[in-house]
């Protein structure tokens, strides 16, 4: 009922009556009276007249089902699931995973206590400003053409960002969301397999919206950016999942497709990465060069200074110029 209320004040952008609701609804004005006041208590904004009756003048930015929502017959976001606190969205997806859940199973959560970067690098996810979750997917694809999907990831990050508020960001290769020279978000993904089969993949988004400067540690004071400090405005983190959903729906229809070349050109679009210099830290070598494209297996090919050419496939890549890198 409650739901049914909600959906109409939604419709009408305007006032409704008591009455016409408990006509309409079937229910006493009483019972109405009940279920606007619970909504309120959930955070939604209704004003009321004893003349005219209920309006909806605000949307409380909550990360489940009632404001995050997908177009009919897109099956990323058709499921779900959040978590108040969590430890880590991607832990609960990979768990979920095993377990069966559907393709396309969304994980998210207010806080994380031990949200997780890439090789053990922690996460900060401490608080509700930010967009933290995690995607199920069942790719029919080979496990090595996996990474593809990280790079089609950060493209639907950007897209949806520019679809919602018209803000472009960009991306570094292979996980980070850039916004002018700081860090907005990462992308953690996570592979089940066996030899020649993927059983899930879990893509883990991470993306600042409403932090101010003292909300970051310490150490990430000069390296994060949030959408708040770029825009100087409060963001619906619900809307801006929707949109990332949205798209991200887009791009791994792509991808099954086999349009892996039209994914690479769009991350081209957004890259930060080619064309600079970049240094490359690995577990075996350091070493600087230029970074030239991505190849279609989502390697970056880079230019040393002796003109070979190498592929890189893991490791840290640093971008002169951003988040603190400066050739001494
Ligand atoms: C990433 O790792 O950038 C991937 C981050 C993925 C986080 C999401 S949140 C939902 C899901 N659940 C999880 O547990 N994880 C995923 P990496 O490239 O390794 O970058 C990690 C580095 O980014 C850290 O060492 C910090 O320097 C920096 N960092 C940490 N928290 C940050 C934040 N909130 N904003 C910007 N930079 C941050």
């Amino acid at each position: 009922m409650k739901k049914l209320i909600l959906h109409t004040l939604k419709e009408k952008q305007g006032y409704v009556s008591g009455e016409e609701l408990s006509n309409s609804l079937g229910v006493s004005r009483t019972a109405v009276w009940k279920h606007i006041n619970e909504l309120r208590k959930e955070g939604y904004i209704i004003e009321s007249s004893s003349k005219k009756g209920y309006r909806l003048t605000g949307l409380p930015d909550i990360l489940d089902g009632r404001e995050v929502s997908v177009p009919d017959g897109q099956q990323i976001g058709r499921e779900l699931v959040h978590f108040a606190d969590i430890d880590s969205t991607n832990n609960y997806a990979k768990k979920i995973g095993n377990d069966g859940c559907p393709h396309g199973t969304v994980v998210t959560a207010e806080r994380q206590t031990l949200g997780r970067g890439r090789v053990g690098r922690l996460w900060q996810s401490d608080n509700s400003r930010g967009l933290w979750f995690s995607i199920v997917l069942r790719p029919d694809l080979e496990p090595e053409k996996v990474q593809i999907i990280t790079l089609a990831a950060s493209v639907a990050v950007v897209e949806g960002i520019i679809e919602v508020l018209d803000i472009n960001c960009g991306i570094k290769w292979p996980n980070d969301i850039i916004l002018g020279s700081c860090k907005l978000g990462g992308i953690l993904t996570e592979l089940s397999a066996e030899p020649g089969h993927v059983n899930y993949v879990v893509v883990g988004i991470g993306l600042n919206i409403n932090q101010d400067s003292g909300d970051f540690d310490q150490e990430l004071q000069d390296k994060a950016a949030s959408l708040k400090l770029f825009t100087g405005k409060t963001h619906s983190r619900a809307k801006i999942l929707s949109g990332i959903l949205k798209s991200f729906e887009k791009i791994y229809t792509m991808l099954l497709a086999g349009e892996t070349r039209q994914i690479i050109d769009k991350w081209n679009k957004y890259s930060v990465t080619v064309g600079k210099e970049v240094r490359i830290i690995s577990r075996e070598v350091e070493y600087i060069g230029t970074a030239q494209s991505v190849a279609l297996d989502g390697k970056l090919v880079v230019k040393c200074k002796d003109g070979t050419l190498r592929e890189v496939s893991s490791g840290e890549v640093q971008v002169r110029g951003l988040m603190g890198y400066a050739r001494d």
